[in-house]
């Protein structure tokens, strides 16, 4: 038995390298995904939204940042599916780690950071966390029994079990929330205190209210705090559980696969040499199954090793697979590099963050992706860029001329009438392109992506309103005055795809930079830190007026044909 603690840690102060304010570091992270079975829409969904809050950060020019992501390789699940696929732990762990990298890759997810908890520096780094919480009095030995659920590696209380019956028909009990069954465990553990750990943790997020967003789940957690909370066992046999870390200085022990796979975040900024130049400035994104892992346990092992809790948990909700839990018996498992090949990497990339909202489970069928696409890709972005620069329209292909006569400034759009050609709708339009930025941004921060993309996409059909509704096509170019108004309609319309092409770069990398290029916006000018809109409305110059327009290469985005069948998981292990 360990020495309880005498006192509390208290979580120290921040590093001044994480201090608030521009240039500071940031790490961000996905989960680090069990290496027991191929990647799916719903990770991939996570690494998205990582990526887009990544991507975003850098365009901002907010300071060095990391995006990390990885593959969780210890514990029980992944010593039973390497058994039931004929292989060994390693040889699963290698064949799927890659499956996720590559998937990631494919997908255009910019990590910056690879962890895979069988490499040794990770090994590392779990050693020397636990070795911290047993100095601190954190842990103790003790026989714990229990309901097991294997695959989601954790005991479970009785008011989270059913009664069901097994494939025998004999009775069993099982998970309320993932309908797995669980199984009665006896064992010596370490113990971890995490009973203790209710003031500070509650203390935490009364001094944190944005630590966890979208705000339900910083609900949740805080009833959490007021439920049971018992001490958390935190390791296993290693008679039962052999493909983990051992304990150090005790080999009848491995270490829970939970503590080992939460050290990810630390081992990845050096941990426990150099983490202080990152730690705690990390943003973690994760499911919402995963939550109490990330929102009680982790802060509270951090508070317990002498660390502070990370900044901030962003938490999503689940994909469904038309109206049921993806899972390999439903056998309606969506595979991400399926759904590429079909619809795109920018165009999948764009469904799951468009529909994808954080608070409520979203439904997946493959007519909605093609829809979506089709409209707000193709049709709505694709077909104005191409309408505002094909040559029967814009012939010198350049970047026409604003005319202040033609759009002057006023006070009050209201009282256009008489002054100009613009109407007032007009000004409402432009008005709401030059606020959407700002808009944009703050989405980005409260980890509403879709918001931030369902505001672009409004744009977006108002700027075609705008174009349609002037039918630049019929002025006569001949007539100089006519020639102002066809210029400053292209020009306040080109304005507008520069902004939205520069929004979406996070989003949409690859059709971004075809946009933004056929516009001749130069890599240098696509920061979201200098983004202008319509400067010559406002009397300032513009750079981009009159410049020879990038090449056309062709169409932005294809149309997508109906999917014949379902992009179901075929990948075998
Ligand atoms: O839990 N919809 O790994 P995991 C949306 N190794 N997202 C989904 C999803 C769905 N249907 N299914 C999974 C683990 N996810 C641990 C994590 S971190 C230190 C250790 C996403 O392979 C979601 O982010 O089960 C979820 O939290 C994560 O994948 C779980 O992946």
């Amino acid at each position: 038995m360990l020495r309880p603690p005498r006192r509390l840690p208290r979580p120290p102060r921040r590093a001044a390298a994480t201090a608030t304010g521009p240039g500071r570091r940031l790490l961000l992270s996905t989960p680090i995904f069990y290496a027991n079975g191929p990647p799916h829409i719903g990770h991939l969904y996570s690494a998205l939204l990582a990526d887009a809050l990544h991507r975003h950060r850098g365009l901002r020019g907010a300071g060095p940042g990391r995006l990390s992501t990885g593959t969780d390789e210890h514990g029980l699940k992944i010593q039973q599916a390497a058994a039931a696929a004929g292989t060994s732990p390693p040889e699963l762990c290698e064949r799927v780690s890659g499956l996720f990298r590559q998937a990631l890759t494919q997908a255009a997810v910019s990590f910056t950071d690879f962890t895979r908890t069988s490499e040794p520096r990770h090994q590392r780094a779990v050693r020397h966390f636990w070795g911290a919480l047993r100095d601190s009095g954190a842990l103790y030995k003790g026989s714990y029994e229990g309901w097991y659920c294997t695959p989601e590696e954790c005991f479970l209380p009785e008011s989270q079990l059913a009664e069901r019956r097994d494939a025998q028909g004999r009775p069993c009990k099982v998970s309320l929330e993932t309908g797995h069954q669980v199984h009665w465990t006896k064992e010596e553990n370490y113990m971890f205190r995490l009973s203790a750990f209710r003031d500070p943790l509650r203390k935490w997020l009364r001094d944190n209210p944005r630590a966890i967003s979208p705000d339900p789940f910083y609900q949740n957690v805080l009833r959490w705090l007021d439920e049971d909370l018992p001490d958390l066992s935190v390791s296993r046999e290693r008679s039962r559980l052999q493909w983990g870390i051992p304990v150090p200085s005790d080999s009848t022990q491995t270490i829970y696969v939970w503590v080992d796979a939460l050290v990810n975040y630390l081992s990845v900024v050096g941990y426990p040499e150099r983490h202080g130049e990152w730690w705690p400035a990390a943003h973690h994104v994760v499911g919402k199954d995963i939550l109490k892992f990330h929102a009680v346990y982790w802060p509270a092992l951090l508070m317990a090793a002498g660390l502070a809790p990370p900044e901030r948990i962003f938490v999503h909700s689940h994909w469904t697979v038309r109206g049921q839990k993806m899972s390999k018996s439903l056998g309606n498992v969506i595979d991400p590099s399926a759904c590429i090949g079909q619809y795109t990497l920018d165009g999948f990339r764009y469904f799951l963050l468009r529909q994808g909202v954080p608070e409520r489970d979203c439904d997946y069928y493959d007519e909605k992706v093609v829809k979506l696409v089709n409209s707000e890709l193709a049709d709505a972005l694709g077909g104005l860029l191409n309408r505002s620069t094909a040559l029967s329209i814009n012939p010198s292909n350049t970047y026409p001329c604003f005319s202040e006569s033609c759009f002057p400034k006023v006070l009050d759009y209201r009282e256009t009438n008489g002054i100009g050609r613009a109407s007032a709708e007009d000004y409402e339009f432009v008005a709401s392109v030059a606020s959407l930025p700002l808009q944009v941004a703050s989405y980005f921060e409260g980890f509403q992506i879709y918001k931030a993309l369902e505001c672009i996409a409004l744009c977006v059909r108002q700027t075609n309103s705008f174009f349609q509704r002037h039918r630049p096509w019929k002025l006569d170019r001949k007539d100089p005055a006519e020639q102002l108004w066809l210029d400053t309609i292209i020009h306040v319309t080109l304005e507008c795809l520069r902004v939205f092409g520069t929004l979406l770069q996070p989003v949409i990398p690859h059709a971004a930079d075809k946009l933004l290029s056929r516009l001749g916006v130069e890599p240098e000018e696509r920061g979201l830190s200098s983004l202008t809109f319509l400067p010559r409305y406002s009397g300032k110059p513009c750079p981009f007026e009159g410049r020879q327009l990038g090449p056309d290469t062709g169409v932005l985005f294809h149309r997508l044909e109906r999917p014949r069948q379902h992009q179901t998981e075929t990948k075998k292990l």
